[in-house]
């Protein structure tokens, strides 16, 4: 059977660029995009947009028939920062879409689920370091609580009614397409935008504090490497670990400045500073590496000369 792939949140950080890789894999007709923006011939490289409110239980039933839509990629979500600016609202955009699409599955309507959570889940009382898959889990942000939430409700349906509902746990995620929004991690992009235009950056997470990041060429392979995996290599049907890098702002701005020798760092924590405080450092992957093959091509430098490399003909610098 043909997969149709429908996206949510598809204009977003992940998902344009996830877009673009199905939409090279599946061809543009059977890749359909959404988002809350009205269209634009320009946003999209998918074959259709359907304006979606993903809240919105019969727009998304009624999408989701029309297209015959076999496989979703729901990326839609409130992140940490915002979460905790909007808690009630990030509840219910970040649970009740995922419990709806998993009824979807298990009326027959879809075959297969992707839905990200996040290192957010971890929170306090976790070592920071080197953390397992299997750890007691603790969030104390309201993006984590959701997270966690979804991952026991992914389970959940797998469990009882075997719906093909997949997860990773994504670290930061660094690219220079699209602008993250509204998460802790974002640091590490906006870095970049403010290097390369004005060769300094004030940063609201202090300089030794280390999170897992990812470049998004490598999460988007890992996605689809998840995606592709067989059914019976998954042992993990929460949410798989994924590790990435772990660096500090001034790791970060060591790395630029081999790129960009005048680039200056200030350091003004904001309330993102607490939030960071309560994720790990660093992530154990073995697992994800064991089950479906994960593996990274970019590591700080890499990622650093890609991104200043970019921006610099983005931003026409
Ligand atoms: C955030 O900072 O909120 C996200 C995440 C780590 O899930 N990037």
């Amino acid at each position: 059977m043909q997969e149709k792939i429908l996206i949510t949140g598809a204009l977003g950080q992940i998902g344009t660029e996830l877009t673009n890789r199905l939409v090279s894999l599946y061809g543009k007709e059977n890749v359909i995009a959404s988002g809350l923006e009205r269209y634009d011939k320009n946003m999209t490289t998918a074959g259709f947009y359907e304006r979606l409110d993903v809240t919105n239980t019969q727009l998304l039933r009624q999408v989701i028939t029309e297209h015959q839509i076999t496989t979703v990629y729901h990326l839609a979500s409130l992140l940490s920062g915002t979460s905790e600016k909007q808690p009630l609202f990030a509840w219910k955009l970040n649970l009740e879409p995922l419990i709806n699409l998993c009824e979807l599955a298990k009326e027959g309507l879809l075959q297969k689920i992707f839905w990200p959570s996040s290192i957010a889940v971890f929170g306090k009382g976790i070592p920071k370091m080197n953390v397992g898959q299997e750890v007691v889990l603790n969030p104390t942000t309201v993006y984590g609580i959701s997270k966690l939430a979804g991952e026991k409700w992914c389970e959940y349906y797998f469990d009882k009614y075997g719906v093909d509902v997949r997860s990773i746990r994504y670290p930061g995620l660094v690219s220079w397409k699209t602008p993250a929004g509204g998460g802790t991690t974002d640091y590490a992009v906006e870095i970049f935008y403010e290097a390369v235009e004005n060769a300094k950056y004030t940063s609201f997470i202090k300089e030794d504090t280390a999170m897992p990041m990812l470049y998004m060429d490598d999460a988007i392979n890992a996605t689809l490497q998840l995606m592709d995996a067989p059914k019976e290599s998954l042992s993990v049907r929460t949410s798989y670990n994924l590790g990435g890098m772990s660096f500090t702002p001034q790791d970060l701005a060591n790395e630029i400045r081999k790129e960009i020798p005048e680039f200056e760092i200030a350091y003004e924590p904001d309330f993102r500073q607490a939030i960071a405080d309560s994720w790990p450092a660093s992530i154990d992957d073995s697992v994800a590496k064991k089950d479906w093959g994960l593996s990274y091509e970019f590591g700080i430098e890499e990622m650093a000369k890609d991104m200043i490399k970019n921006l610099r003909i983005k931003l026409d610098k």
